[in-house]
């Protein structure tokens, strides 16, 4: 599949399963133009149409941006009615973040602002280059973030520092997201993307179901009440429990052997 503004790679570099979804427009930092919306759609569509691929990872090229934000020059001039009616960004999270089930993980590597930021915390978790910088600066630019910032920041670091970063617009480096739990860990940059590959190189490993299973799990401690959240997850364990992997998750365990998953 070729794209103008983004590359996708199965199974990439060697890694049976995993995708690499590259934001490829490094000179304007990445900036999320609706081309890169409509493309990473679609290829976040063929990742999760593809039976043979089990995780994704999303950065960015070049040394300095993950995504610098939405494209502040296609949004300059746009009717505020055109925002509305087309119902700006929409889209790409029910794209991103409802129907791509299968885990995915964002690798940070450098800027990720603005709806950068939003983009990678769509992401089942993230991993951060040494160099990465997190913001939501659409207050400087007379808005607010639009792509759920204000909501997955807030819920992933806490109101004091959510608020204070959307009202300054200042951005929080690597080893501050990591202490504020944003990142699950920071990296040199040059070791990133092995880094990220080899994350979801392991979870391509695992019973996909079970993956999708684990997933969906953690998710709804986001939308549902406790008592809610634990029910839903004994329900999935139950159903999980009906499938081939289980039993031959269970019996490779017990021949001291690797299991081999089916799916289902
Ligand atoms: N959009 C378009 N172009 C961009 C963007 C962007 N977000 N960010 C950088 N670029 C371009 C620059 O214009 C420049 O292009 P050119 O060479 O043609 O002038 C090139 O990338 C390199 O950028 P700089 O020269 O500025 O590089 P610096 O190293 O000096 O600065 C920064 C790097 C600090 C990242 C700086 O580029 C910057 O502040 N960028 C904008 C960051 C920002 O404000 N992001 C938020 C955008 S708004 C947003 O995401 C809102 C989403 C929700 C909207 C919801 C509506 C419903």
């Amino acid at each position: 599949m070729t794209f103008e503004t983004i590359t996708a790679e199965p199974n990439a570099q060697g890694n049976s399963g995993v995708t690499l979804i590259t934001l490829n427009r490094p000179k304007a930092l990445n900036a999320l133009s609706s081309v890169v919306l409509e493309e990473l759609i679609t290829a976040f569509a063929a990742f999760q149409a593809d039976e043979t691929q089990k995780c994704a990872v999303l950065t960015g090229a070049g040394e300095k941006a993950f995504a610098a934000g939405a494209d502040i020059k296609e949004m300059s001039d746009k009717p505020a009615a055109d925002f509305y009616l087309d119902d700006f960004f929409s889209k790409w999270t029910s794209h991103l973040v409802k129907t791509t089930r299968k885990p995915w993980i964002a690798a940070v590597n450098g800027f990720a602002l603005g709806g950068g930021c939003e983009l990678a915390m769509m992401a089942d978790f993230i991993i951060a280059s040494d160099n990465a910088k997190f913001g939501q600066p659409e207050i400087n630019l007379g808005v607010a973030p639009g792509m759920g910032g204000s909501q997955r920041l807030t819920r992933a670091i806490g109101k004091s520092k959510a608020m204070e970063m959307c009202l300054t617009g200042r951005m929080m480096g690597a080893e501050e997201a990591e202490r504020a739990n944003l990142v699950v860990r920071v990296v040199p940059q040059a070791d990133l993307l092995a880094d990220a590959l080899k994350s979801a190189a392991t979870i391509a490993s695992k019973p996909p179901m079970a993956a999708i299973a684990n997933k969906e799990m953690v998710n709804a401690a986001f939308e549902m009440t406790l008592e809610q959240g634990v029910i839903m997850e004994r329900r999935i364990f139950q159903i999980l429990t009906a499938s081939e992997d289980k039993a031959e998750g269970m019996a490779a365990f017990i021949e001291k052997r690797e299991g081999k998953w089916k799916g289902r």
